[in-house]
């Protein structure tokens, strides 16, 4: 037997030593919150420093399974410099393998330390995992030298297995211990604790028009189907018992809040529609919810803020921030939510704590994992996507949207319903018109227009429709609450959300 092993067998041994390396990572990141295995500190890196223009492709393409594609590409230049390293040990080049691992450990040392509330310690699963994988690397090595005189192929194939197990195990105690450790114990937490209630509930909602016209949204979207979009790789868990609102800047009294504190404030409903700036014409990144929580307004006006600050800045946990104008601040229902749909906010949405504000795209307002407040100026601080191209002022565009039928699809002739929702908060939406056909004789016909709970929500719309054999298309357009039609010039989300009408074909047979 060849020195050098089975073929392949030196690929299999660096890959073995990464994963069990990665594992161990793991395991070390679950000890304590804010550390992060390896792969989320580049991926937070790379997410951090890509062009824009990529990023967008991104979310275009993958839509919002960028992050596990990230991840995923991650994990398999990883993998395949870990054949590598194997291949080279394998070799008997020990010292260039070792040195391989250690740069790329330095690597992903280096990234740790930029991840939020980085401090020396974020370096340990990086360390742990370099340390596992050179130990790894080292023992095959002696194993290796050991069997290559005996010619018993036999011996290495159990160094295998016993390996697989080990590495096996690792990852399944590594993955029970991260469960076990932060986020169940947050998830068990917001199972158990109880909304703050309104001193006044807002009524039921009107039954919903989707029960009837299937394929239109539904008046409240789910929880388990509201649109996500954030920079967080991990889901940030936080504690209500450790959790704290600090609210400074510009202001003459900052101060900070417990979760107690704030929950123990008068709270209210609002029925609000978010939306991306991302969401295309057409798009799924908006959606409807009944939020609760207590008024921004009061809350800033208790620390007075200075006459020279001009935005609201809101920071997130895991370092996002969001700014918008303090003079947003204008009697709108602006809110600290802590409930959305009934349920304490989902940990994907921001648990314990975001901002909601009527009217502004998420990325300018909705900060999730909320822990800081700053009266600041436009002049001065710039939210995370400012710097990377998108307006520092951003209202909702009108917009509408045909949920049924699904564009290129075929429907039966005849009678056929076309519906959706359309959506202008704060101003409302006080008619939709819907045109089938493209020619000179196509007309705009009035749909009719779903229960409005308020002008921040959207409004599902429905029209009849006598469909005649053959391709058409179809269209919608909304004219808002102040009367407003909706731009019919096409605009890409970039850089404060796009516009046009929505307009679909579909195949009559
Ligand atoms: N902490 C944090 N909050 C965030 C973001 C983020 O990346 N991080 N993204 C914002 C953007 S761009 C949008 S559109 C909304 C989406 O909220 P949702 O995921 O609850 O639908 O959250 C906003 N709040
Ligand atoms: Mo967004």
């Amino acid at each position: 037997m060849r020195a050098g092993g089975h073929r392949g067998l030196g690929e299999v041994i660096g890959l073995i030593a990464v994963i069990a390396g990665l594992a161990i990572a793991q395991l070390v990141a679950a000890l304590r919150n804010g550390l992060n295995n390896p792969i989320v500190s580049l991926g937070n890196r790379i997410i951090d420093h890509v062009p824009a223009a990529v990023k967008k492709f991104a979310i275009k393409t993958f839509g919002v399974n960028d992050k596990t594609a990230l991840v995923f590409s991650i994990l398999v230049v990883v993998l395949i410099l870990a054949m590598l390293i194997g291949r080279i040990s394998a070799s008997g080049n020990q010292r260039l393998a070792y040195g391989l691992v250690t740069t790329l450990i330095a690597i992903a040392g280096a990234a740790a330390l930029f991840d939020a509330g980085a401090s020396l310690l974020s370096l340990l699963p990086s360390l742990a995992a370099g340390a596992t994988a050179i130990l790894i690397l080292h023992w095959f090595s002696l194993k290796r030298a050991g069997v290559s005189h005996d010619q018993d192929g036999l011996s290495r194939r159990e160094l295998f297995k016993a390996f697989t197990l080990i590495g096996v195990g690792t990852v399944a105690a590594a993955g029970v211990s991260k469960f076990l450790g932060d986020r169940a114990s947050v998830q068990l937490q917001r199972l158990n604790i109880a909304l703050p209630r309104p001193l006044k509930f807002l009524p039921p909602p009107p039954a919903d028009p989707a029960a009837t016209v299937p394929g239109l949204s539904t008046l409240f979207t789910p929880n388990s189907h509201f649109y996500r979009i954030d920079t967080a790789l991990t889901v940030p868990n936080i504690s209500i018992d450790t959790w704290r609102l600090r609210i400074d800047g510009m202001v003459k009294k900052p101060r900070e809040f417990t979760y107690s504190e704030l929950s123990q404030r008068p709270v209210f409903e609002l029925d609000d529609t978010i939306s991306c700036v991302s969401n295309e014409v057409g798009g799924y990144l908006v959606g409807n919810a009944r939020w609760l929580g207590i008024r921004l307004d009061d809350l800033i006006k208790e620390v007075g803020p200075s006459a020279k600050a001009d935005q609201i800045m809101g920071y997130s946990s895991d370092g996002f921030s969001a700014g918008f104008p303090l003079a947003a601040l204008d009697g709108r229902d602006a809110m600290i939510a802590f409930g959305m749909n009934g349920e304490p906010l989902p940990l994907n949405h921001g648990y314990p704590a975001r901002i909601i504000v009527p009217g502004l795209y998420g990325y300018v307002s909705a900060t999730k994992w909320l822990t800081r407040i700053e009266l600041t100026r436009f002049d001065l601080k710039q939210g995370y996507w400012v710097p990377r191209g998108w307006s520092a002022l951003a209202p909702i565009k009108t917009q509408s949207r045909i949920d049924t039928p699904r564009s290129g699809t075929s429907v039966k002739a005849g009678n056929v319903a076309i519906a959706g929702v359309a959506w202008a908060p704060t101003r409302g939406i006080s008619r939709v018109e819907v045109r089938v056909g493209n020619g000179q004789s196509a007309q705009w016909r009035e749909a009719t227009l779903g229960p409005e709970l308020a002008k921040t929500t959207w409004r599902q719309w429905w029209i009849n429709w006598e469909a005649k054999p053959g391709a058409t298309e179809i269209s919608v357009r909304a004219t808002d609450g102040t009367g407003a039609l909706q731009s019919s010039t096409i605009t890409p989300p970039d850089p404060n959300g796009a516009q046009g009408w929505h307009t679909i074909s579909v195949n009559v047979s």
